[in-house]
């Protein structure tokens, strides 16, 4: 009788551990129904930032998220403001994808003391990792690298190689990073030499003004390279080249770095000659991140996306199975 019932109550615990065991592992689902976090996106720069923050809004319909959306325009300020908004709101979790690198310290520390967890995405800050979970985020030395030795691929075979760089926005984390792999990639080929760099600040029109410069400024046919650290800076650059009487990714060959759906139509088009690609989808690792952390786990310091690059013969198949076309 003893043994019998020493027998069931050890059944019970064990029902009880499992139950348990269960309802953690549930707690750490993919589900974000209930949770309101808010993101303070830079602006709407470029046709990747557009991606991203469509994609942001889907991904977070898709878990269940309440997202709350701010569009910093491109200022440091108005990005502040909204974290100190969402605090005040005592939403659960806030994503911030910081415009530049420094600066963010006080706010973050404000977040904290105020028990609300920040997710950085995109963009890399300076400030001290204790003061955020986690950064999601693309390598952008790495896509530098790759821009680089690409080019020395494509110019293997001639004497010189000068390129002209549209740099990002000033102080922003994939400019400082993406010219840092370039150089350090064709550092090992001297014969390539960066001889002009400049910020487009990441826009079409900024860039544009860039190369339009840099076309009147020197001789065209002494250069033989852009590289610029997004699609669309590239894209305003194809239009002064075009506009120049100059061939795109035939008289200058052109890498830069998103892979945005215009940007493979320019390689389609055979106006562009090489692209990096950067995920937009950076959203559901995330929100899954943030998930993870009010469930009590621990967080890897930076949850990494996969990198690709497409080429004038990769592009179609890429934008047809985007596009389901
Ligand atoms: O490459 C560019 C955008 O922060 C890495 O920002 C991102 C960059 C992206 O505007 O198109």
């Amino acid at each position: 009788m003893r043994s019998h019932k020493l027998f069931l109550s050890a059944l019970l615990v064990l029902v009880l551990a499992f139950t348990s065991i269960l309802f953690v592992a549930h707690a750490q689902d993919s589900s974000g129904a209930g949770l309101t976090i808010g993101f303070a996106q830079t602006g709407s720069e470029s046709g990747w930032r557009t991606d991203f923050t469509n994609a942001m809004m889907s991904e977070a319909e898709a878990m269940g998220i309440n997202l709350l959306f701010s569009d910093g325009q491109q200022k440091q300020e108005n990005q502040i403001a909204a974290l100190r908004s969402f605090i005040a709101q005592g939403v659960d979790a806030i994503i911030l994808a910081p415009i530049v690198e420094t600066g963010w310290d006080d706010v973050l520390q404000e977040a904290a003391d105020a028990e609300i967890p920040v997710l950085i995405i995109d963009r890399g800050v300076t400030a001290d990792p204790s003061l955020y979970i986690t950064r999601v985020a693309s390598d952008f030395v790495y896509e530098g690298r790759l821009a680089g030795a690409w080019l020395a691929t494509a110019t293997a075979d001639r004497a010189s190689c000068n390129v002209v760089e549209l740099y990002g926005t000033v102080g922003s984390s994939p400019a400082i990073d993406r010219a840092t792999g370039f150089a350090d990639a064709i550092a090992l080929f001297p014969q390539i030499q960066i001889i002009a760099s400049q910020s487009g600040d990441f826009t079409r029109s900024g860039g544009k003004t860039v190369m339009e410069s840099f076309l009147s400024s020197m001789d065209p046919s002494t250069i033989c390279a852009v590289f610029a650290h997004n699609d669309d800076m590239l894209i305003g650059a194809i239009q002064a080249m075009e506009e120049a009487g100059i061939t795109p990714a035939v008289d200058i060959l052109t890498v830069s770095v998103d892979a945005t759906n215009d940007e493979l139509q320019m390689l389609i088009d055979g106006k562009a000659n090489a692209t990096v690609l950067l995920s937009p989808y950076m959203g559901g690792p995330a929100y899954q991140a943030i998930i993870d952390y009010l469930g009590g786990a621990e967080l890897p310091p930076l949850i990494m996306v996969p990198s690709a690059m497409y080429f004038q013969d990769t592009a179609a198949a890429e934008l047809a199975n985007r596009t389901g076309g």
